[in-house]
């Protein structure tokens, strides 16, 4: 792994001007997303660069709207849903200290104000819209006209998958080569899926015990199984890619559980183990997997936590939604 050979504020500082001018006030919106091929370890972790390429549905409407304001004192305000986080919370330091990276020496005090339209109920994370949201903010609220793959590559500086949630539809993160990541970037794939749809199921709402950025590290470490995680997610991107193109359900969907049970397994073979699944997420997987076998058309994916995603067409739905009483229908491709 190459570690900190650039920081951020290096890398960004080479496509700023010198000065930027502050607008009154900027608002963005970017949608949350869940990978079919999953980002699972870093090369980089100061930059958020990682050892394989990957690929997300993003969620439609739902996502993160972020507002940044003068605060007209030199003080910095964070809000998420309309309430003020305390300025020693983490939240609070993530916002500012990404903030800060393009605000550089202007002494303008801030207020950044997040508001998320996913579900509570929906157990999904919430980094990837908010800090896509927020670079697209901040690239309005400074006038930075940056185009959309900087857009990208700054946003995963604050958090990797960020970089393809600047994106709606299906979006592959090119991994990348270069030292600085400005080859590590996202773009949309043309396809359109109007009957694809996933199923949210929570099945614990508990703070989960170790971050996915701390579990990444962990595996990358200590897990026997992690070398061979970049082979497999290169020839399942290929897979997906294909899949996608020819709208083949079965393939694309059979590929998604593949490669997020192949994740889970180096998560498990890590030392001390990543175990995410509860007994709740195993029970949800065996009557997925006993509804296949009866011949319905449903998959799975599943990130660093205990809650699944189903993945189906409009045609299983009803049939689903009397299956899990508990399933969060999203349309990726809705209005
Ligand atoms: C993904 N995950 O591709 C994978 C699958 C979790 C499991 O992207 O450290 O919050 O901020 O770059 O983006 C979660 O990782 O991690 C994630 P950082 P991030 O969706």
């Amino acid at each position: 792994m190459i570690e900190n050979c650039l920081s951020k504020a290096q890398v960004i500082n080479r496509y700023l001007p010198a000065t930027l001018t502050a607008k009154e006030h900027a608002t963005a919106f970017a949608p949350s997303n869940i990978a079919l091929c999953k980002y699972w370890g870093k090369r980089d972790t100061e930059l958020n660069l990682p050892t394989n390429s990957s690929l997300s549905i993003s969620l439609g409407h739902l996502g993160s709207h972020t507002q940044i304001s003068h605060s007209h004192s030199n003080i910095d305000i964070v809000r998420l849903n309309n309430k003020v986080q305390d300025p020693q919370s983490s939240f609070h330091l993530k916002v500012i200290a990404f903030v800060n990276l393009f605000r550089r020496s202007q002494t303008i005090g801030l207020i950044i104000d997040t508001r998320n339209t996913i579900p509570t109920a929906a157990g999904l994370a919430s980094s990837a819209s908010g800090f896509a949201a927020l670079m697209l903010a901040l690239d309005d609220f400074f006038d930075l006209q940056l185009a959309d793959q900087q857009l990208s590559a700054f946003a995963r500086m604050g958090s990797g998958s960020a970089s393809r949630s600047i994106y709606s539809g299906f979006v592959h993160w090119e991994m990348g080569e270069q030292l600085d990541g400005m080859d590590s970037v996202a773009h949309q794939l043309d396809t359109q899926w109007p009957n694809l749809r996933i199923g949210l199921i929570k099945v614990s709402s508990a703070q989960k015990p170790v971050d996915s950025r701390t579990g990444m590290d962990r595996t990358t470490a200590t897990s026997n199984l992690y070398q061979n995680w970049p082979a497999q997610a290169a020839a399942d991107l290929i897979t997906l890619d294909n899949a996608i193109k020819q709208r083949d359900f079965h393939a694309m969907a059979a590929c998604a559980e593949h490669n997020a049970m192949s994740m889970h397994a180096t998560m498990i073979s890590a030392w001390p183990p990543l175990v995410y699944w509860l007994p709740e997420s195993l029970a949800v997987m065996q009557r997925v997997w006993q509804l296949r076998e009866s011949g319905v058309a449903v998959y799975f994916t599943m990130d660093a936590g205990p809650n699944l995603k189903l993945l189906f067409e409009q045609s299983s739905q009803a049939l689903l939604e009397t299956e899990f009483s508990q399933l969060d229908i999203i349309v990726p491709f809705g209005d």
